[in-house]
């Protein structure tokens, strides 16, 4: 079973993954998280993606196709994923395809979790991390807009994309997915 969780910055895919990946007992690969322990160990491409995650840029899509590929070459993929934050751009969603196209799988759902903009900048500096800052926000949140959303139409049109609220406590925005995925 492979899910995208598909989302403005903040609107909680991270938050929603973790659970997901523990009830559904499939593997989480977060592309934020993997750039963030690339940074702070300092690889090759930690250094490369620096720049990029702190201004709230998007990493080049090469860069990102190496991160996934590696990940999901792991035989804790061959269960499924939860794919968290991946793809962002029209050629990451290519990059996807081809890749799922080649081990004869396919995306189950694709979940875009809706967050009003004020709330998301609400959460993300309360949360403070170091690209949560009201600046990198908005710029995350216009680079959303122009690159990143344009795929919702693309995986309407395939029939996978599914819009779930994302307000309220976590638990019922659990449950929100869950239903969704159960097509309830
Ligand atoms: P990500 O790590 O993907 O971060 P995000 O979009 O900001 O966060 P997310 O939506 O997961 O929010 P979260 O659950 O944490 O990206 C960071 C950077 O990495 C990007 O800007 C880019 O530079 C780079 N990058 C990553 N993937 C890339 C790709 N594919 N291509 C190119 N570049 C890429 O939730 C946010 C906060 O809300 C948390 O504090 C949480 O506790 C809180 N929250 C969650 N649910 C809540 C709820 N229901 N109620 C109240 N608060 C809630």
């Amino acid at each position: 079973m492979i899910i995208v969780l598909f989302g403005a910055p903040g609107v909680g895919k991270g938050t929603q993954a973790d659970i997901l990946a523990q009830k559904l007992g499939i593997a989480h690969l977060s592309t934020g998280d993997a750039f963030r322990s690339a940074i702070s160990n300092r690889t090759p491409v930690g250094l490369q993606a620096k720049e990029y995650v702190d201004s709230g840029k998007l990493v080049p899509d090469e860069i990102v196709a190496r991160i996934v590929e590696e990940a999901m070459a792991t035989s804790d993929f061959s269960k499924g994923c939860i794919l968290d934050g991946f793809p962002r751009t029209r050629t990451q969603a290519d990059a996807l395809s081809a890749l799922l196209d080649h081990v004869g799988r396919d995306i189950e759902r694709v979940v875009n979790i809706t967050v009003d903009d004020s709330t998301i900048v609400r959460r993300l500096l309360q949360r403070g991390r170091t690209d949560d800052v009201e600046d990198v926000i908005q710029h995350r949140l216009d680079v959303y807009n122009q690159e990143t959303a344009p795929l919702l139409d693309y995986y309407a049109a395939k029939g996978k994309l599914v819009s779930i609220d994302g307000l309220g406590t976590v638990e019922e925005v659990n449950q929100r997915i869950l239903d969704a995925l159960r097509g309830t």
